[in-house]
């Protein structure tokens, strides 16, 4: 059974994410979800509400597990036998600090890092951005999955109120 990870944040799921975790389902038997937990930031969604977005809007793939993780990714990678960190590298911006995290993570485990290349269509997508437009009323639907949309303008209306 070839598995390999999909890391990150997810606050929320973009369609750039999707991109990649579609792409890395084609390549692997199993492809893990992993939504980091980081104590120092509060995001715009719970961990728990991450996961749930993520199972619903990665369904039809019928090959991925989505579970929060704590701690080193290698460590996450360890505990499940996965061999591989699967990420998508959108610009030149991204690459310094990539490659020093999947040379840090070889260097601990010997566990390897796949770069796919981002969608054109997506290269300039991230959650961050995301939810800044959608935060001044910019319209970022067709950056998101319909679901996570809808989540998104209902917890900015709901932070407002
Ligand atoms: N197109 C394609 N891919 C994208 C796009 C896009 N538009 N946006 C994001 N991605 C992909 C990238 O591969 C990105 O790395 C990944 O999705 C996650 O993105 P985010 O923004 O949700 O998450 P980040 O960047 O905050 O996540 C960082 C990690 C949680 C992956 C990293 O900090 C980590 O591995 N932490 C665990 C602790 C650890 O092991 N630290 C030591 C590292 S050496």
């Amino acid at each position: 059974m070839r598995r390999a990870v999909c890391p990150g944040s997810f606050d929320p799921i973009t369609n750039g994410h999707l991109d990649i975790i579609e792409r890395a389902s084609k390549l692997y038997d199993v492809v893990h979800v992993a939504v980091a937990i980081n104590r120092n930031k509060q995001g715009m969604f719970t961990i728990e509400e991450r996961i749930a977005l993520i199972e619903e809007t990665t369904a039809q793939y019928g090959n991925i597990v989505v579970e929060s993780h704590l701690g080193l990714l290698v460590d996450f990678c360890r505990e499940r036998d996965i061999p591989a960190i699967v990420k998508g590298l959108r610009a030149v911006s991204d690459f310094d600090y990539e490659l020093q995290m999947a040379q840090m993570n070889h260097g601990l485990t010997g566990v390897e890092t796949l770069f796919l290349p981002t969608s054109p269509t997506y290269s300039f997508l991230s959650s961050t951005l995301v939810k800044e437009v959608a935060s001044y009323g910019g319209d970022v639907s067709h950056l998101l999955p319909e679901t996570v949309h809808r989540r998104l303008v209902e917890r900015i209306a709901e932070r407002r109120a």
